[in-house]
């Protein structure tokens, strides 16, 4: 008898149910940027929270550090096949930004906005009762550049390119507004779990 999820190479137990259908599995971590890694010091950095053009709160690199951390162990999937499962951040959940800047979500949609001039967007239902954060550690040490450091934002039950890398605030729109590759032919939600990969799916 061949037990299911020793058949692959080196698999953990029950890995196989947790591989979204077309994904394989990884144990290196691969970077994909859509152009080169921008270096954001922390005395540049800040984390703003906007309500359509208007900034509501804003966090510099000291201040954001010193909101609530939270360990958050996930699977993450990347459109382009590859999926990873156990994924160690920390970071604050975006529950807790709101909290901090006491405010209720306006609109039902969210634009992710960054360093590198890249953006997403994602339902704010997505992003809430523990389901996303903006990570600034992975692995128990500060996230790499290229990776998105200082900060990412982390919304691992979606594709990879949901997540920002090196994130710089977070819009709330009235409507569903296409990101980056969202205007170039993406899923505007992009669920591995029903494979919705480009628009078309
Ligand atoms: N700011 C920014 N965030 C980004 C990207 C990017 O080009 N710029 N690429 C996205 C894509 S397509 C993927 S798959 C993941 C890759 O993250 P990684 O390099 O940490 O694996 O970052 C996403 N976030
Ligand atoms: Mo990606």
């Amino acid at each position: 008898m061949v037990t299911r999820g020793f058949t692959g190479r080196g698999r953990p137990p029950g890995s196989d149910e947790r591989i979204p259908p077309g994904q394989h599995l990884v144990g290196d971590f691969p970077v994909l940027s859509a152009g080169p890694t921008p270096h954001v010091a922390p005395d540049r950095w800040s984390f703003t929270l906007k309500v359509g053009p208007k900034p509501v709160k804003s966090w510099s690199w000291a201040e954001f550090n010193a909101l609530p951390q939270t360990a958050f162990k996930r699977d993450i999937h990347c459109v382009t096949s590859w999926s990873k499962l156990d994924t160690e951040w920390e970071g604050v959940m975006i529950d807790d930004i709101l909290a901090a800047a006491s405010l209720a979500p306006p609109t039902d949609f969210t634009l992710a906005h960054t360093f590198d001039g890249y953006s997403t967007n994602v339902p704010i239902k997505d992003l809430i009762d523990g389901k996303a954060m903006v990570a600034l550690r992975y692995n128990g040490e500060a996230l790499p550049a290229d990776h998105g450091g200082p900060a990412r934002l982390l919304v691992p039950h979606l594709y990879f390119w949901k997540s920002a890398k090196w994130v710089s605030g977070l819009q709330f729109t009235d409507r569903d507004t296409a990101g980056f590759w969202e205007l170039r032919g993406y899923h505007m939600y992009g669920d591995p779990w029903r494979e919705q990969r480009y628009d078309t799916d």
